[in-house]
């Protein structure tokens, strides 16, 4: 009778498909209520020579159903890690899934650029806020009152908030002041960022970016102005004899001032930069203007500088021949996959602006 129970236990436990049928063999043999476990209870009732008879039978039946058991959960772990390993299995061998590579925007692989050319030159990169207050964004830099760039249809004035007028920033100047008034000359910044104007149409964008520079020292001169700016227009065009022109200008905050043309062609509707006779606007500069100096807790007796602006928007349209300025901020990703940088493209003056 023990040999057919044997035998179906024996059957049930290898025909246990996962562990939890397994345990449910395994309860209905061994456990409180089990089979087996009923039959060790019936021992008592046996004469002592049967009760040990019985009892070693029992008792062997019982070890060999455990160790089936135990045998049996180890094949069924076993076949369970398999299974896992094989459909979690990760070919390494297989090719990378193609990604879609993000590009830098030309605006700021332009500035990139510049900073790369300044940089070189000692110049330190500066930031500031974009919202700013009217003591920095004008009155430090000699804005005469009533002068129409404070007027409400150039610049954007932030909703009257109490003691002090905000407006976004008409141009990165700020930046300079703050660093004038916070630092001991000498100073050799560079100022890139987002500038604001109240003015839409073919050539303008109500947001566009501006990259300053400031010098200030005890003998800065327009020598230095010039050679500084010369430099700069020759690396950032890769133009090695392209001439500059100094214009005659006025700024509020420079004086003298002065516009600077690079030579170029315009032969055959084609724009060439280099030594052909023409000319073309490309940035304004001037000597730091005394009172601005003042402004900014500077002694203009002791101490004078050059400064000068210019549009990134317009450089790199001019570079990389973007026609229409508008195009840059209207994040067209088939615009951008065209004019655009690879990311690891890092503009740098011994391996090249771009690559
Ligand atoms: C301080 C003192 C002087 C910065 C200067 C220009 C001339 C200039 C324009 C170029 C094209 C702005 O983007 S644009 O419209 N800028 O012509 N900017 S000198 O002079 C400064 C700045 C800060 C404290």
């Amino acid at each position: 009778m023990l040999d057919a129970l044997k035998d179906e236990l024996l059957s049930q436990v290898n025909a246990a498909a996962d562990l939890s049928a397994l345990d449910e063999v395994r309860v209905s043999a061994l456990g409180k209520k089990g089979r087996i476990t009923g039959f060790m209870k019936e021992l008592g009732a046996l004469t002592p020579d049967e009760r040990k008879e019985r009892g070693q039978a029992l008792n062997a039946l019982k070890d060999e159903i455990a160790a089936a058991i135990d045998a049996r959960k180890a094949d069924l772990a076993a076949a369970h890690l398999k299974a896992r390993l094989e459909a979690e299995r990760v070919d390494v061998t297989l090719p990378v899934r193609p990604e879609t590579e993000g590009r830098i925007h030309p605006i700021s692989q332009t500035m990139d650029e510049m900073i790369a050319i300044f940089a070189e030159m000692g110049f330190s990169v500066a930031e500031g806020p974009d919202i700013e207050d009217d003591f920095h964004n004008f009155t430090a830099l000699n804005f005469p009152p009533g002068h129409p760039a404070r007027d409400m249809h150039d610049t954007f004035y932030l909703p009257d908030s109490g003691d002090k007028k905000m407006l976004l920033r008409t141009h990165t100047s700020p930046v300079q002041v703050r660093t004038m008034l916070n630092n001991k000359p000498p100073i050799r910044i560079v100022a890139p960022g987002r500038t604001y104007r109240s003015d839409y149409d073919m050539t303008h964008t109500p947001m566009f970016h501006q990259i300053e520079g400031l010098v200030i020292d005890e003998a800065t001169n327009m020598g230095h102005l010039k050679g500084c700016l010369v430099e700069f227009c020759r690396a950032f065009f890769d133009v090695d004899d392209l001439p500059l022109r100094f214009r005659p200008s006025f700024f509020p905050f420079t004086e003298p001032s002065a516009e600077v043309d690079i030579g170029c062609s315009r032969k055959g509707g084609e724009l060439k930069l280099g030594n052909y006779g023409d000319w073309l606007e490309i940035l304004g500069c001037g000597m730091v203007h005394p009172n601005v100096l003042e402004a900014c807790g500077i002694d203009s007796t002791r101490y004078q500088g050059f400064a000068f602006g210019m549009g990134v928007e317009r450089v790199a349209m001019l570079k990389y021949g973007i026609p229409d300025l508008r195009t840059f901020f209207e994040a067209d990703l088939r615009w951008l996959k065209h004019y655009g940088f690879a990311s690891l493209d890092i503009p740098n003056i011994a391996h090249g602006l771009t690559r």
